[in-house]
C-alpha cells in the first residue's frame, strides 16, 4: 500500500460513486442509496478507504480515474473490476436472484444454480485480494451486506490477519426458510469467520442464532442477548443488533432551509386544500408498491368523503432496468396507476401523482417536508431509511407516519407511527383514513416522539456503537446531534 495508513476499510459490492462519460471524458459522481447515505458523512469526517466494484459491467479498468479523482470525494476509493460473466452470475443471479428474495422471504422467486454459487465464492475471493492489497495489519476491515458474506473467510484463507467485521443491511430469514438454500451451511460457516456480525434488528440476530444452532450444534452461544458470543472451530464471533440510521441534523437543517421551504410551498400551492400522502421507493417487489396502490384504491372506494381532498404522490426510483422481471413490474405499476386514476379522476382532481425517476435531494426533502402523511409499507425491509428521513424532515412536526410492521424501522418507530400489515390492504386503507382525520395534537405528539428517536439514534451513534463493539477506538464525538428537544 502506498497511501497513508488507514484505520477503517469499508468493503461493499458497489463503490459509492458512478462513472459518468461525457464524450471522451469520464468523471465520478456520488451515487445515491442506503449505503452511501449512511457512510459518506462518517468517512468524510474521519477518513478511510472504500473498496467496491466500480459498476462497469464491461470489465474495463478505471484505476487511473479513481486515483485521480477519489481524493476529491473526501476518502480513498479502490475499485474492483468485474467481468461481464462475474456480474451476471455473482451479482445478478446469486446475489439478486437467490439471496435477495430468500432473505426477504420470497422463496418462490429464488433460483438455485450451482454455477452461480461457485461464482459467488470466486468473486468474494477477488474482493479478499483487494483487501490484502489495500490494507495494513492494524486496520479494521468492515464488510457490507449480503453480496460479500464470505470475504472474511477468504481473507483468513489468504493468510491475511486483520480484524474483519460484517454488517447485514437486509433482514436475516427465519431458519426454516434459510435451510432451503443448498449452500446454507457454507454461508453460516463463512459468516462465522468475522470477529463481529451486526444485524439491523433483534429479530434478525435471533434468526441467525437459530440457524447457527441448527447447522452447527457444536457451536457455543453465550453472553447477554445484546452482545452474544459464538464460539466455534477455535474462533469467537460477537453478534449484535445495530439498527442503522440517518444524519438527522443534516435532514433537519436541509428541510428548514429556504430552498426546500420554497420548493415545498410550490408543491402544495399547486395542490391547494389537499392532504398529500407520500410513498418513495426503489423499484422492487419487496417494497409493496402494488399492494400500497391497491390500499389507496380501497380508500377511495370506501371513503368518498375524502375525494378531492387527498393526493397520493408515489415516487418510484428506477432500479435494475435491464432485468425483465423489473420491467414487467414497472408496467404493472404504470397500468395500476392509470386504472385507478381513470376510475376516480374528475374536474381538476387526479388522485395519484406518479413520478418514475431519480429525484434530487432538494426535491426529495421538499416532498418529505410538505407531505402530511408518509405511507411506507414494504413487505419486508432490513431497516428503511425513508421512514427516518421523513421524520427528520418533518420540521413542522405534524406529519403522520404509516409504517409496515415488517420494516426493521418498526422496531424503533412502531409505537409512535400507525403500524400496518402491508398485505392487509383494507386495514392500510383504514389507517390512511385515520391519518387523514388525526387531530393536530395527536399528530404533533407522535411526530415529536419519532423525531426524538431518530435524533438520538442517528447514524453517528450507530457508527460509534458498531465500532465500539468491534473494539476500535471511537471516532471523535459528533456534535451535530443534541438531545435537547425543540420539537
Ligand atoms: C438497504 C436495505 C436499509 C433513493 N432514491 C433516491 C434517493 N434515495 C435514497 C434515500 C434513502 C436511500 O436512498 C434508500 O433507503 P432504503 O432504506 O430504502 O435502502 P435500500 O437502498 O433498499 O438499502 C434497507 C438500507 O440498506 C440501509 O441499511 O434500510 O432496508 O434494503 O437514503 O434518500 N435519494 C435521492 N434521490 C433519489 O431518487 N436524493
Amino acid at each position: 500500500m502506498d497511501e497513508k495508513q488507514s484505520t477503517i476499510v469499508i468493503v461493499s459490492n458497489r463503490l459509492p460513486v458512478k462513472i459518468v462519460r461525457t464524450g471522451k471524458k469520464s468523471e465520478l459522481i456520488p451515487g445515491s442509496g442506503g449505503l452511501v447515505t449512511a457512510f459518506a458523512p462518517v468517512l468524510r469526517d474521519r477518513g478511510g478507504i472504500w473498496i467496491g466494484w466500480d459498476g462497469d459491467a464491461s470489465g474495463q479498468s478505471h484505476k487511473k480515474l479513481f486515483t485521480k479523482e477519489s481524493t476529491a470525494i473526501g476518502y480513498l476509493l479502490r475499485p474492483v473490476s468485474l467481468t461481464p460473466l462475474e456480474v451476471q452470475l455473482y451479482y445478478e443471479d446469486f446475489s439478486n436472484g437467490t439471496l435477495w428474495p430468500l432473505f426477504h422471504d420470497f422463496l418462490d422467486r429464488c433460483q438455485f444454480q450451482p454455477e452461480t454459487w461457485d461464482m459467488y465464492c470466486s468473486v468474494n475471493k477477488k474482493f479478499a485480494h483487494a483487501v490484502a492489497n489495500n490494507s495494513n495489519p492494524g486496520d479494521l476491515i468492515w464488510v457490507q451486506d449480503y453480496h460479500l458474506m464470505l470475504v472474511g473467510k477468504c481473507c483468513a484463507e489468504l493468510g491475511i490477519k486483520r480484524k474483519t467485521v460484517f454488517f447485514l443491511h437486509i433482514p436475516f430469514p427465519p431458519w426454516d426458510l434459510f435451510m432451503r438454500l443448498p449452500w446454507c451451511k457454507e454461508i453460516i460457516d463463512g459468516i462465522l469467520h468475522y470477529d463481529l456480525i451486526g444485524f439491523q434488528t433483534e429479530r434478525d440476530r435471533w434468526n441467525f442464532i437459530r440457524c447457527v444452532r441448527r447447522l452447527f450444534p457444536g457451536a457455543l452461544v453465550s453472553g447477554p442477548q445484546r452482545s452474544q458470543l459464538i464460539e466455534y472451530d477455535g474462533r469467537i464471533t460477537r453478534v449484535g443488533a445495530f439498527p442503522i440510521s440517518i444524519d438527522f441534523e443534516g435532514f433537519n437543517q436541509h428541510a428548514s432551509s429556504q430552498e426546500v421551504a420554497d420548493e415545498a410551498w410550490y408543491i402544495h400551492e399547486r395542490l391547494p386544500e389537499r392532504k398529500l400522502v407520500l410513498g418513495v421507493d426503489r423499484l422492487d417487489y419487496t417494497k409493496g408498491i402494488l399492494e400500497r396502490l391497491k390500499a389507496f384504491e380501497i380508500l377511495l372506494e370506501k371513503y368518498p368523503d375524502i375525494h378531492d381532498k387527498i393526493n397520493f404522490i408515489q415516487v418510484v426510483v428506477p432500479s435494475r432496468t435491464n432485468v425483465k422481471e423489473y420491467q414487467e413490474m414497472k408496467c404493472t405499476i404504470d397500468e395500476t396507476v392509470g386504472r385507478i386514476n381513470g376510475r376516480f379522476t374528475h374536474h381538476d382532481w387526479v388522485p395519484i401523482h406518479y413520478i418514475y425517476r431519480n429525484v434530487s435531494r432538494r426535491e426529495l426533502v421538499a416532498y418529505y417536508r410538505t407531505s402530511e402523511i408518509a405511507l411506507i409499507t414494504p413487505l419486508k425491509d432490513g431497516m428503511n431509511l425513508i421512514a427516518k428521513e421523513y421524520c427528520a424532515s418533518s420540521v413542522e412536526t405534524d406529519g403522520v407516519l404509516i409504517l409496515s410492521e415488517f420494516a426493521g424501522a418498526a422496531q424503533q418507530m412502531g409505537k409512535s407511527s400507525l403500524l400496518v400489515n402491508p398485505f392487509h390492504v383494507e386495514a392500510v386503507a383504514d389507517q390512511l383514513h385515520k391519518a387523514y382525520y388525526m387531530d393536530e395534537g395527536e399528530r404533533k405528539s407522535r411526530m415529536r416522539k419519532l423525531r426524538a428517536e431518530v435524533r438520538r439514534n442517528n447514524i453517528f451513534r450507530w457508527m460509534e456503537h458498531f465500532l465500539s463493539a468491534a473494539g476500535m477506538p471511537l471516532p471523535k464525538p459528533h456534535s451535530t446531534s443534541t438531545d435537547s428537544s425543540d420539537d
